[in-house]
């Protein structure tokens, strides 16, 4: 994995150019996110804390007349076009340009005028990673047309409207985090979210002063079944609170965990339950200590939430388990899967200094499996959404 987001941005240029001519009224940028912690609580109404990365999703657009969006993507090297009986209602339009109309879906579906526009979109957020290509993708299209349609949207309204793309057009029934760290991160900072009534606190992350780095390992494991499991994973945690009598699991604080799981018949149920309530009081211990700037106390809180995910969710698979195993092994502070699961990447809390040697132990351990060499990458809390100069 590289980064040259300015690269991006100026590929998204010149291939709206060389598609459309002329140039580009504007460029939106929107970036992948990793979740430092709090996994799968998102729809459970609990907390999260993920940061923006530096790859990120360039749109370039401009407006063209009538009901019609012209978009061509780098990855797809295909231009599609649809209009407004395409969006008229979920579904018409499939493959990547879904997220594309799931967005104009979305505003018109809000009440929101949208223009007919060409946009080019290019993206060095890796696909399939679990690095939230797909809100980054959503969230640069809404802030493109949003603005090329002149309408003033809070940025605490957009991130629901995005998710919304997501959920009925595309049809994944995800949560609130990634659409939200999208938008709302800054740079320098994790992004606290109660995602019940979606307040944010933008929590300094300061990786320099604390001598630290965060590795992004992508474990290269193919996403077996990730979409089904995802969605059995949500029917859990539905039965359990259901089964508890809570509006979500949220509600199921951590001193009544052990009565909670004793009113539970079923052993799975009880898994899943402990790993969210657990989860959500990690998310809020490591707010506690990073408050209080104690960045590398954070580790062991991270490396237990992947035993959680692991062991009481199990969302893991090998790859991303022995990528976690090597990273600590080599000195990691802490490490967890981060995402959905079932594939995707692993972050590492790592000494600044050490970041060749944890990933060269990583690489190492996958050798002597036989297994795809991982890719590595550090980076730091980077901004969310933004119209480029
Ligand atoms: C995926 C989903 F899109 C998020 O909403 C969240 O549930 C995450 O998996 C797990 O924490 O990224």
């Amino acid at each position: 994995m590289t980064h040259p987001a300015d690269d991006v941005a100026e590929r998204a240029a010149a291939g709206f150019s060389e598609q459309f001519g002329g140039q580009a009224s504007g460029r939106w940028a929107a970036p992948g996110r990793v979740n430092l912690i709090g996994e799968h609580t998102d729809y459970n109404e609990g907390f999260v804390l993920p940061f923006a990365l530096p790859m990120r999703t360039v749109v370039a657009a401009d407006r063209q007349d009538g009901e019609h969006w012209t978009v061509w993507s780098e990855l797809s090297g295909e231009t599609i076009t649809f209009g407004a009986d395409d969006v008229a209602e979920p579904g018409r339009v499939t493959g990547w340009g879904a997220y594309v109309a799931g967005v104009v879906w979305s505003l018109r579906e809000a009440g929101h005028p949208v223009p007919g526009a060409r946009l080019a979109i290019a993206s060095d957020v890796p696909l399939g990673s679990g690095l939230s290509s797909s809100a980054a993708l959503e969230s640069a299209v809404l802030a493109a047309l949003l603005d090329l349609g002149g309408l003033e949207l809070a940025p605490e309204l957009q991130p629901r409207l995005a998710q919304r793309a997501e959920n009925v057009y595309v049809g994944a029934p995800t949560g609130i985090m990634d659409q939200s760290a999208a938008i709302r991160c800054r740079a320098g900072h994790a992004l606290f979210l109660d995602c019940r009534d979606e307040s944010v606190e933008h929590i300094p992350f300061d990786l320099d002063a604390a001598g630290l780095a965060v590795l992004v390992i992508d474990s290269r494991a193919p996403h077996r079944h990730a979409d089904g499991e995802y969605a059995a994973r949500r029917r859990s945690c539905e039965a359990g609170a259901s089964a508890l009598g809570v509006a979500a699991l949220r509600d199921v604080g951590i001193d009544q965990l052990d009565a909670a799981l004793a009113q539970l018949d079923d052993e799975e149920t009880r898994r899943r339950v402990r790993h969210v309530v657990t989860e959500d009081q990690r998310v809020l211990d490591t707010v506690a200590l990073l408050r209080a700037a104690r960045v590398r106390d954070i580790g062991p809180l991270l490396t237990a939430s992947h035993v959680s995910m692991r062991d009481d969710f199990e969302i893991t698979v090998p790859e991303i388990d022995t990528a976690v195993e090597a990273a600590l092994a080599a000195g990691a502070l802490g490490a967890r899967m981060t995402g959905g699961g079932f594939g995707g990447c692993v972050l590492a809390l790592i000494e600044a200094d050490r970041a060749d040697e944890v990933a060269a132990a990583v690489t190492d351990a996958y050798a002597a499996q036989g297994l795809t060499a991982p890719t590595t990458v550090t980076v730091l809390p980077s901004p969310g959404a933004t119209r480029l100069p």
